[in-house]
C-alpha cells in the first residue's frame, strides 16, 4: 500500500521537516513565513512533530487492536507532564535534525522548547509518577493507556508577595492552542449524576432520571524512546448534554437557560490543588464519578469490540487504580455488569477483582479518603446501593473467618459509623482489587502491618506487594543532564538508545571511579550545571550566586510531614554560627547557597507559614555583609516540572528529610542522586532503598528510625520535655524567630507552636542528629573533595534500579500478566 512505502513517515530529514514547519504556518496558523516569532515557530514545529506523533500512534493502535493483547489502563486524575516538545524529539529520535532545520529558519530550537508551557495536571509526586510511567509503557511496548481528566486550569501559579507569603493564580494554560491534543469530538459518553435508583431481589436495578453531563475524549499521543510504539492517554472534557435550556430560553430567562449547562462544564474546570489532604468537596466527588464512568464506557467498549464474552474481561482488561481516587471505578463496573450486562452479582464480583490493581501512595490519616453517605445518596443513589451490598457480603464473610470480632467487623467495613456515616474508600479500593501494592518497601511493610492490617490477615499476604517507584531516565537524565548523559554513553562504551532502556549498564562508569580525567569530566558537568541555574537565579531573581558554592536543595510540596522548617532552622543555626565566627575564622567554612521551592496547598494555614518564614529569613540573611559570602537562602517561586529539570541536575546535596514512616516513597530523592547530587535524608521511604543501592557510607542519614516514632509520640503527650531540655541549639533559634529577628515576631508563633507544643513531626527529637549530618557533609565536601567526586560517581553508577522502566515491568509481569506487543 502507499502509506506503507514511506511517502507518510515520521520526518527525519531537514528538508522535509523545514519544508513541513513552513506549510504548518502558512495553513495551520494561517500566518506569513517572513514576520514570525519565537510563539509561531513554536507552533508550528509542534505540529510538524504532532504529525511524526500522530502517525506512530496509529500504527500502534491498529497493531494492539489487530494482536488483540491483554492491555492495561491507569487511572489517575493526576498527569504531570511538563513540557512535550524535548520529550518528543528525544524519544523520536529527531532531535539533531529538527535543531538544524529550526536554525535554517532563524530560530534557536531551545529557545522554542523553553517558550512551551508545562501541562501541570497533579500536584506533585502521584502526578509525576504516572507520567513516568507513560513514558516507560511506551518506551518497554507494553500496551497501556491512561485516563484522566482534562482540566482546564492546571496546578495553580505561585507568586509570592512582599510580605513573602504565597498568593495563588490560575493556571490557564489552555488559552493558546494545545497542539499535543487531539480532540474526539466524536467519542462521548454520558454520565448520570442524583436522580433516582432501584433495588431488585438479585441486587441488579436501575438508575433513571438526575442530570446528564457529557465526557468528551481528548486524546495525547505518548511516543516510546527508540521505538515506534506510541500510547495514550485520554483526558475528558465535560460538556452539556443540551446546549441550554430551551424552555426557560423562551421565557426570556436567559441566566436559568445556561446554568445547568454551566454547572456541567464547571466538572473539568480545575484541579484540585491538595497533596496528601483531603477536602469533602461535592464538586471533587463528581469529578471522580464523571472521569471513572467515562473511563470505564470506554474501556467496555473497547471489549466488546473484540466480541469476546463477557467472562473473558480480565483476561484481556487490568485497570490499575492511582490511589484511592478512582475507587469509585469497583462499583460502576458492578453497575454496568450487573444493571446493563444482566451478569449474575456472583459473576460479576469476580470480574471485577480479577480486574482491578490498587497502588496505595500515603498511610497519612488526613489523605485517606472519606465521602459521607448522605453525599454519595444524593449524588450517586446506585452506587450507594451497590457499595452496601458489597459490604454486607464481606462483613459475612468476615464474621466467618473471625467469629464474634465485632471491632474487627467495625473497622474493616466500607461504612465508618457516625454522624454522618462515612464510606472508606480504601477499604473498598482493597475489596476490589486483585492485588494492593505500596509503592517503596518500607511503606508497603507499614501498609501492611498498620492501616491495612485487618485486611492482611483476611486475605493472606500475597495480595499485598510492593513495586519501588522509578522515574524516567529520559527526561530525569537524557533530557534535563545532556552533558552527563553524553560523559556516561562516551565512558560505558554502550549506546544511549540501549541504557537508557537498561539502566542498571550505567554501573560501568563505576570502572573509572579512580580515573582523574574521568572525575575532571564529571566534576565539570556538575559546574556546567550550577552555572545554569545560577544563571537561572539571577535573571529571575536578581540574586547573585557563587557556582563554586555547595548547592544544597530541597524542593517538593511544602508539607509538614516533609519538614521543611526543619531545614530552614538549620538554616538559621548556621547562620547564627557563621556571625558569631571571627573574618579569619569564617575564612574556612564551607560556602553554601540554600535553595528551596515546592507550593502550598492554598488552604494549608502552616505551609503557607513556612514559605513566608523562608522568604523572610532569607532576606535577613542575603542582606548580612557579615556571612554573605559564606551562605545565601532562596526561595525560588512556582516550582514545577520545567524548574525541576533545571534544578535536579545542579545539586551537591538534597535534602528528603520527612519523618521516618510519613514519606511513602519520594522521587526526587531517585533524580537528583541520578544526576550526581548527594542525600541528606531519614531512614524513609525510597531513601533507604538509595542507601541500600549506593552504599550507605555514600548517604548522609540521621533522625530516629520509623519503628520508634510511635513511642516518641506517646511520650510527647504524656512525658512532655521543654525544647530547651531536648535541643538547647533548637531552643535558641525559635526564641530568635520569636524576638522579631528576622520580622513579624507575632505571625509566626502558630508554627513555632506546632515545634513547642505537640511537635507531631517530631522536629526536636531529630534537630541535633540532623546538624550532625550536616556537619559530616560541610566536612567532606571542603576537605575532601575528590573523595566527594567519587561518591558522586558511585551514588550515579548505582541508581539502575530506580529507572520507571524497571517499575513497570514488575507491574505489566507481577500485576497485570501484560507482555510486550512491539510495532516492527
Ligand atoms: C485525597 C486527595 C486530597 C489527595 C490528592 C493528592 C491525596 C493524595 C494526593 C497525592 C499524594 C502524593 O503525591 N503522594 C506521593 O506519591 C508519590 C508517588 O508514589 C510518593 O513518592 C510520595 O512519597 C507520596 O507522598
Amino acid at each position: 500500500a502507499v502509506w506503507k512505502s514511506g511517502l507518510r513517515g515520521v520526518h527525519t530529514e531537514v528538508p522535509s521537516i523545514a519544508k513541513s514547519i513552513v506549510n504548518h504556518v502558512q495553513t495551520t496558523l494561517a500566518r506569513q513565513a517572513y514576520n514570525l516569532d519565537n510563539a509561531g515557530a513554536y507552533g508550528a514545529v509542534a505540529h510538524t512533530v504532532r504529525d511524526d506523533l500522530i502517525i506512530n500512534w496509529n500504527d500502534t493502535q491498529m497493531h494492539y487492536t489487530r494482536k488483540a493483547p491483554k492491555r492495561a489502563y491507569y487511572l489517575s486524575l493526576e498527569f504531570l507532564m511538563g513540557r512535550t516538545l524535548d520529550n518528543a524529539l528525544l524519544n523520536l529520535g529527531t532531535k539533531d535534525a529538527y535543531k538544524e532545520s529550526v536554525a535554517k529558519l532563524g530560530f534557536n530550537v531551545e529557545d522554542l522548547i523553553d517558550s512551551e508551557r508545562d501541562a501541570a495536571l497533579g500536584n506533585g509526586g502521584l502526578g509525576r509518577l504516572a507520567a513516568c510511567y507513560l513514558d516507560s509503557s511506551a518506551s518497554q511496548e507494553i500496551p497501556l493507556w491512561g485516563y484522566g481528566l482534562r482540566y482546564e486550569y492546571g496546578m495553580f501559579q505561585q507568586l509570592i508577595a512582599t510580605d513573602g507569603s504565597q498568593l495563588e493564580a490560575p493556571d490557564p494554560w489552555l488559552t493558546h492552542a494545545n497542539p499535543w491534543e487531539i480532540p474526539r469530538l466524536d467519542v462521548t459518553y454520558d454520565v448520570r449524576f442524583y436522580g433516582h435508583a432501584e433495588r431488585f431481589d438479585d441486587k441488579n436495578g436501575i438508575w433513571s432520571g438526575g442530570q446528564e453531563v457529557v465526557a468528551v475524549a481528548y486524546d495525547v499521543p505518548i511516543p516510546g524512546y527508540a521505538t515506534k510504539n506510541t500510547n495514550n492517554i485520554r483526558l475528558w472534557k465535560s460538556a452539556p448534554k443540551r446546549g441550554f435550556d430551551l424552555n426557560s430560553f423562551n421565557a426570556g430567562d436567559y441566566e436559568r437557560a445556561v446554568e445547568s449547562s454551566n454547572s456541567a462544564e464547571a466538572l473539568t474546570k480545575v484541579l484540585y490543588p491538595n497533596d496528601n489532604h483531603m477536602v469533602g468537596k461535592e464538586l471533587r466527588l463528581k469529578q471522580q464519578y464523571f472521569w471513572t464512568a467515562a473511563s470505564l464506557a470506554d474501556i467496555m467498549r473497547r471489549f466488546k469490540n473484540t466480541d469476546k464474552p463477557i467472562k473473558e474481561f480480565p483476561d484481556l482488561v487490568a485497570i490499575q487504580l492511582n490511589d484511592t481516587h478512582p475507587t469509585l471505578a469497583i462499583p460502576e463496573l458492578m453497575r454496568i455488569l450487573v444493571d446493563e450486562e444482566e451478569v449474575p452479582w456472583k459473576d460479576a464480583w469476580e470480574i471485577v477483582t480479577k480486574t482491578f490493581g490498587f497502588t496505595n501512595h500515603t498511610v497519612l490519616p488526613e489523605a485517606l479518603e472519606r465521602w459521607p453517605v448522605p453525599l454519595f445518596q444524593h449524588l450517586l443513589p446506585r452506587h450507594l446501593q451497590i457499595i452496601y451490598d458489597i459490604d454486607f457480603e464481606f462483613l459475612q464473610a468476615v464474621e466467618k473467618k473471625f467469629p464474634g470480632d465485632r471491632e474487627k467487623l467495625a473497622r474493616m467495613s466500607l461504612i465508618q459509623e457516625g454522624m454522618p456515616q462515612y464510606i472508606r474508600m480504601a477499604n473498598l479500593a482493597v475489596l476490589g482489587s486483585k492485588k494492593v501494592n505500596g509503592v517503596a518497601e518500607l511503606h508497603s511493610q507499614l501498609v501492611r502491618t498498620t492501616i491495612l492490617k485487618d485486611f492482611v490477615e483476611f486475605y493472606g499476604s500475597s495480595k499485598f506487594g510492593n513495586v519501588t517507584n522509578g522515574v524516567t531516565p529520559r527526561r530525569w537524565l537524557d533530557q534535563c543532564n545532556p552533558d552527563l548523559s553524553n560523559l556516561i554513553t562516551e565512558t560505558i562504551g554502550v549506546p544511549k538508545t540501549t541504557w537508557l532502556k537498561d539502566l542498571y549498564l550505567i554501573k560501568g562508569i563505576l570502572d573509572k571511579v579512580d580515573d582523574e580525567t574521568f572525575q575532571k569530566k564529571f566534576a565539570a558537568v556538575k559546574r556546567k550545571n550550577k552555572e545554569r541555574l545560577a544563571a537561572y537565579i539571577h535573571s529571575t531573581l536578581g540574586v547573585t550566586v557563587d557556582a563554586s558554592a555547595m548547592f544544597d536543595i530541597q524542593v517538593k510540596r511544602i508539607h509538614e510531614y516533609k519538614r521543611q522548617t526543619l531545614n530552614l532552622l538549620g538554616v538559621i543555626h548556621r547562620y547564627l554560627s557563621i556571625k558569631a565566627l571571627t573574618p579569619e575564622e569564617r575564612k574556612k567554612v564551607n560556602k553554601r547557597v540554600v535553595i528551596f521551592a515546592g507550593k502550598a496547598a492554598p488552604g494549608y494555614y502552616i505551609a503557607k507559614l513556612t514559605i513566608r518564614l523562608i522568604v523572610n529569613v532569607a532576606r535577613v540573611i542575603n542582606a548580612d555583609p557579615d556571612t554573605a559570602e559564606y551562605l545565601t537562602l532562596l526561595f525560588l517561586p512556582d516550582y514545577s516540572v520545567s524548574l525541576a529539570e533545571l534544578l535536579v541536575p545542579a545539586s551537591d546535596i538534597s535534602q528528603h528529610i520527612s519523618t521516618a514512616g510519613t514519606e511513602a516513597s519520594g522521587t526526587s530523592n531517585m533524580k537528583f542522586t541520578l544526576n550526581g547530587g548527594l542525600l541528606v535524608g531519614t531512614v524513609d521511604g525510597a531513601n533507604i532503598e538509595i542507601a541500600e543501592e549506593v552504599g550507605e557510607e555514600n548517604v548522609f542519614f540521621f533522625g530516629h528510625l520509623a519503628a520508634t516514632v510511635e513511642d516518641i509520640r506517646y511520650q510527647h503527650a504524656y512525658h512532655p520535655v521543654p525544647v530547651e531540655q531536648k535541643s538547647p541549639a533548637l531552643a535558641r533559634i525559635l526564641n530568635e524567630v520569636s524576638s522579631g529577628r528576622f520580622g513579624d515576631a507575632h505571625v509566626y508563633e502558630p508554627l513555632l507552636n506546632t515545634i513547642r507544643q505537640s511537635d507531631y513531626y517530631l522536629l526536636t527529637d531529630d534537630f541535633d542528629s540532623y546538624l550532625e549530618a550536616q556537619k559530616m557533609v560541610d566536612d567532606i565536601y571542603s576537605k575532601d573533595p575528590i573523595g566527594w567526586i567519587k561518591r558522586s560517581i558511585t551514588s550515579v553508577a548505582c541508581m539502575g534500579k530506580f529507572s520507571s522502566d524497571r517499575a513497570i515491568m514488575e507491574y505489566a509481569e507481577e500485576y497485570w500478566n501484560i507482555e510486550r506487543v512491539k510495532l516492527e
